[in-house]
């Protein structure tokens, strides 16, 4: 892996940002540290553009000590959506470390993330699978892959007769195989081993359907040399054989050593998805997400995509905010302790709302960053009466001991609690009040504040 010095890489990275768009968009999302993007649109909701990715821990600039997943939303490529986190291997009971690439699928009615972690038992790389009825998560363990011992960085490609296959692969390899209908399964007699087809693969697969072809794109390793740069093949048929067919995002200033990305059509526009290591200014194994339109030559061949700060900002400026939903609990690494969740008073977001707050009683969530920063704090609840509420982020009591007096609502009301300090990696938020009132607390919203 290339040395890097941190003060050439800051002045870098300065250049990158400002010298092409003072509302720069790559990085893409700048508040949490994420990679291997995976994007997709749902027939569901043709408007709205979903990325589903992996998440580097701050401070440890090591791979191993991935173990959570997160999903981001926008509709306009202007305004972004974190939903927090939406699987994390303490919740996988097969699950060690490593968890490591992912991507999505819908299917039957419901969303499917598939992802890879080292196992407890075996210690190989297997294929999760989890599940949910919401394209945000939080997705629920169903267990994995059958026929796979090494399965790193799946893809899900879903053809347009409904015919799931995955594709994987690491170390130079890369295979692929049909699903059973259950997701849970290849069918051992459709597997190919593909890696002689895709010039320097070294792992990371994905595959994208245009005019009628089947594209595989993968990071390879040049000359065996890191860094990785991405590559594609093109096929007839979804299981080859794929012919090589070029280069689509070559070496660039203070990328990762490793590169991992999705091609999508999002409205009239194909995007390319990928990560490098800007946001860390440089640190290899923590990485941010990263986007640029992609274009076709009229043969069909992709046209390289030379990464800066411009990405798909179209000279917008670019903001994502952090939704978590009250009622997930621990499925998004919070917890309710003593409270529950309900949905008897209508007109609430996700699947319900939180409430029995009394004595100590308690609602928490998530909250994850890359840096320190400050952050507005805004929740949405219905109050009978005024309240007293205890709000804590990390161990800081917001307004102090004495509480913060929230007004009573009238039905459902977002109301905003000004500012909170956020610390790089895993912040809780906790919500009490022991008013013995009728209190439902819907969501939380954390919003950003750019230095
Ligand atoms: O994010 C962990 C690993 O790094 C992925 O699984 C690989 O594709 C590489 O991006």
């Amino acid at each position: 892996m290339r040395k890097s010095n941190p003060f050439i890489n800051k002045i870098i990275l300065f250049l990158l940002i400002f010298t092409t768009n003072c509302y720069s968009q790559n990085p893409l999302i700048s508040h949490i540290y994420a990679a291997d993007p995976s994007a997709h649109v749902w027939a569901a909701d043709t408007n709205k553009l979903w990325i589903y990715t992996s998440h580097d821990v701050p401070g440890t600039n090591h791979h191993a000590t991935m173990s959570d997943y997160h999903v981001f939303s926008t509709s306009d490529m202007k305004n972004w959506i974190d939903y927090g986190q939406i699987l994390s291997i303490d919740n996988v009971d097969w699950g060690i470390s490593y968890a490591w690439a992912c991507d999505a699928c819908f299917r039957n009615g419901k969303y499917y993330l598939i992802f890879c972690m080292f196992e407890k038992e075996s210690g190989l790389m297997r294929t999760g699978l989890a599940v949910s009825n919401v394209p945000q998560g939080p997705f629920h363990n169903i267990g994995y892959i059958r026929g796979i011992d090494l399965g790193q960085d799946p893809a899900l490609f879903v053809d347009d007769d409904n015919t799931p296959f995955l594709y994987w692969g690491a170390g130079g390899k890369c295979y692929a195989a049909q699903l059973t209908e259950d997701l849970l399964s290849i069918i051992p007699s459709t597997m190919v081993d593909l890696s002689d087809q895709l010039f320097e693969i070294f792992e990371g697969p994905w595959v994208h359907k245009y005019q009628g072809k089947y594209y595989l794109s993968y990071p390879g390793l040049p000359d065996k040399k890191w860094p990785e740069e991405m590559y594609y093949a093109i096929a007839d048929k979804p299981l080859g054989p794929y012919k090589y067919s070029g280069k689509y995002i070559p070496r660039f200033m203070m990328q990762s050593g490793t590169n991992h990305g999705s091609i999508v059509k999002y409205k009239s526009d194909w995007i390319a998805f990928y990560h490098s290591a800007w946001l860390s200014d440089g640190m290899s194994e923590v990485r941010n997400l990263m986007a640029d339109f992609l274009y076709y030559s009229p043969d069909g061949r992709i046209k390289a995509i030379i990464p800066d700060s411009s990405g798909l900002s179209k000279g917008k400026q670019t903001n994502c905010i952090i939704f978590l939903e009250a009622e997930n609990g621990k499925s998004a690494g919070g917890r309710l302790e003593g409270t529950y969740a309900a949905s008897s008073l209508g007109g609430y977001s996700g699947k319900g709302y939180v409430t029995g707050f009394v004595m100590r009683n308690y609602v928490e969530v998530l909250v994850q960053v890359a840096k320190d920063m400050k952050a507005i704090l805004k929740i949405r609840l219905s109050a009978e009466k005024d309240i007293a509420a205890d709000i804590l982020v990390g161990a800081k009591m917001m307004a102090g001991w004495d509480g913060l007096t929230i007004k009573k609502t009238k039905g459902w009301e977002e109301i905003n609690l000004g500012e909170v300090q956020l610390k790089e990696g895993d912040n809780k938020i906790r919500f009490s009040s022991h008013d013995n009132v009728d209190l439902k607390l819907d969501y939380f919203i954390i919003e950003p504040l750019n230095e």
